[in-house]
């Protein structure tokens, strides 16, 4: 469809006021919020991810798309929201200890959001001791954490063994991803579950918990 074509191209070559008029105008002309986030802009960023894996693109382009993206995602983001009356749950997420990649987790985040749950971000770089503080205030759930280095996704163990610790662990589902996770991995440290993307990860909280 050629208004996904445009925005996915805007974000691609990192022209946040073209993304803007391009969700705009796709948006007037009655594509689904939804088909906005999965069918261009997760696309565009995994295209430049590529790129840049490849040695075709650098960190100022990959920054100026996600600022394109984000400038989209700010006017997107009402519409999926306002499509769903009461939420389906309550989620915790956050990047993890040491690692300042959110991108992908404000993905998780929008897609989450957009399939009806309240979602509660705690930001990047968050201690183990700050989601177990979280969990215990909000009572959520899902606890989804996000990791991009293959360093801080040491943090998700450690994490899960802070919830076992604080006698919380029964009572939130964890559920993991970002680029370096793998469904071993997740398995090994005892998550209740892995993803390897956006729109996948609100379908695994969906069916943890029930709403699918
Ligand atoms: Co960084 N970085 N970075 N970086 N960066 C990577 C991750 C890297 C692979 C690049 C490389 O070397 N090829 C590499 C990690 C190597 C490794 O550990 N194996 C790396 C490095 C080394 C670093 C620094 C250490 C660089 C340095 O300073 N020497 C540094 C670390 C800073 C820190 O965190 N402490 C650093 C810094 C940065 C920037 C600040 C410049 C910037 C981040 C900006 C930001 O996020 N606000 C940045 C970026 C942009 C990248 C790349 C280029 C792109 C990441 C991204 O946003 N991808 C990345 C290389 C690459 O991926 N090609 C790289 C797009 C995003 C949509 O994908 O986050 O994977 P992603 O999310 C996906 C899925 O993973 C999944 O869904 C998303 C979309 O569907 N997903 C989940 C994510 N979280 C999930 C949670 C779930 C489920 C699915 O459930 C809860």
């Amino acid at each position: 469809m050629a208004d996904l074509e445009t925005l996915k191209k805007a974000v691609e070559a990192g022209k946040r006021k073209d993304a803007e008029a391009a969700a705009t105008a796709a948006l007037a002309a009655g594509v689904a919020p939804g088909d906005l986030v999965s069918k261009a802009l997760i696309p565009a960023m995994a295209s430049v991810g590529e790129k840049f894996q490849k040695g075709e693109a650098f960190v100022p382009e990959m920054l100026v798309s996600a600022k394109a993206m984000k400038a989209a995602m700010e006017i997107i983001r009402p519409k999926l929201v306002g499509t769903s009356y009461q939420p389906l749950g309550k989620i915790i997420i956050g990047t993890v200890r040491g690692d300042l990649h959110d991108i992908g987790k404000n993905l998780v985040k929008m897609m989450m959001e957009g399939a009806g749950f309240e979602v509660v971000d705690l930001g990047v770089n968050v201690e183990p001791e700050k989601f177990v503080e979280a969990v215990k205030q909000h009572s959520p759930q899902v606890l989804a954490m996000s990791a991009l280095l293959t360093t801080t996704m040491l943090s998700m163990p450690e994490t899960i063994k802070a919830l076992k610790g604080a006698g919380l662990r029964e009572k939130v589902k964890v559920i993991i991803g970002g680029a370096p996770i793998t469904d071993s991995f997740s398995k090994e440290i005892g998550a209740d579950g892995y993803k390897p993307d956006a729109f996948s990860a609100a379908t695994l909280a969906k069916e943890l918990v029930g709403k699918k």
